[in-house]
């Protein structure tokens, strides 16, 4: 049997670490893809992974590459093309330079490789998705965004943190878009299965969950020139996993939702099974009045970066 390929698009700070995490699950060969100004840049990148190999032993091939034609027969693409934020930029700055990267990429993408499973993470996240979704013509369970994996970690870590216990134990999930309007649902997060609720003050769980919306920016503060990168490229791998090895993981992901939660032709954090089928179901549950209010405000939010992409 051959060895599953992924294409990373965009091999920058995030690019990088998806490379690396791909290699340590052994999920396939990796061709690291950027634009000719940076291929000499992921040919190294992809020249230090391989010379990791030895120490573990990941029998995986890797690659740094300018060519699309290097990422025919891709099994998983995973999209990170395009600028990240600076210190008091919104992702909604980022949409003007990235809209027209992210059709670049998706025309490519179809035409090399058609039959891929893609995960976007280019920000504006909720918009990206959409915009590679609409320009290639991918069905919508082979298109998803990551987002709400990095949000729901996010969550759990503060949680784990606030309580002190551990965070393998923390679960939660945070709905929405992938701006600092998102929906964490606070009601549902247990630590062990015992309700969060009856561990934290109400109070101490209203700042959690600011926190948790403010996370992404906090970490952009601390940078000084970029954004998060660990984390996000550990939980875009996830996922990535998840469809190789058709592991049917729940994870909380931006997904074409046509009427579920009561969101029509927008893709929006909602929880979803990731298998060998894509996005195989999208898992609905009952929100309380004051989470539908609060979805349906991070869905206005969506609408607006939307529009702006004339798509
Ligand atoms: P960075 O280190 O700048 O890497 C981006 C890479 O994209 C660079 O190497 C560029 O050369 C490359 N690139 C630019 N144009 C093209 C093109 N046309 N084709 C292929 N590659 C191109 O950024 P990063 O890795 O830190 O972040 C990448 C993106 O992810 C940004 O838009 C971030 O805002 C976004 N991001 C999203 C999340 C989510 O949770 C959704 C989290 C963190 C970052």
């Amino acid at each position: 049997m051959d060895r599953n390929k992924i294409a990373l698009i965009g091999g920058g700070q995030i690019g990088g670490n998806l490379a690396l995490i791909a290699a340590e699950k052994e999920l396939g060969d990796i061709v690291i893809f950027d634009i000719p100004k940076m291929e000499s840049m992921v040919k190294g990148k992809a020249l230090d992974i391989m010379q990791l190999r030895p120490h573990d032993g990941y029998d995986v091939n890797i690659i740094g590459t300018s060519d699309y034609q290097d990422i025919k027969e891709s099994d998983v693409i995973v999209i990170t093309a395009g600028i990240p934020r600076k210190p008091g930029m919104d992702r909604e700055d980022l949409i003007s330079i990235n809209l027209s990267i992210m059709k670049d990429v998706a025309n490519n993408v179809k035409k090399y490789a058609p039959d891929s499973f893609v995960i976007v993470i280019s920000n504006p996240l909720d918009a990206m998705v959409y915009t590679f979704y609409k320009v290639s013509g991918f069905a919508k369970n082979k298109v998803v965004g990551m987002a709400g994996a990095l949000d729901s970690g996010r969550f759990r870590t503060f949680i784990a943190m606030e309580t002190g216990y551990s965070v393998q134990d923390v679960t939660c999930i945070v709905l929405g878009g992938h701006g600092d309007s998102m929906v964490p649902i606070t009601r549902l997060a247990t630590v062990g299965g015992v309700p969060v609720t009856d561990l934290i003050s109400t109070e101490r769980l209203a700042e959690i969950e600011h926190r948790t919306r403010f996370a992404g920016g906090e970490i952009v503060k601390l940078l000084g020139n970029g954004s998060a990168y660990y984390a996000p490229a550990q939980c875009a791998m996830e996922m990535a996993e998840s469809y190789i090895k058709d592991k049917k993981r729940v994870i909380p992901c931006a997904t074409f939702c046509e009427g579920e939660f009561g969101v029509n032709g927008y893709f929006i954090g909602v929880p979803i099974v990731i298998g060998s089928g894509g996005v195989e179901k999208i898992l609905e549950f009952t929100l309380t009045d004051d989470e539908k209010t609060a979805l349906n405000n991070t869905l206005d939010v969506v609408k607006k970066t939307v529009a702006e992409t004339g798509l």
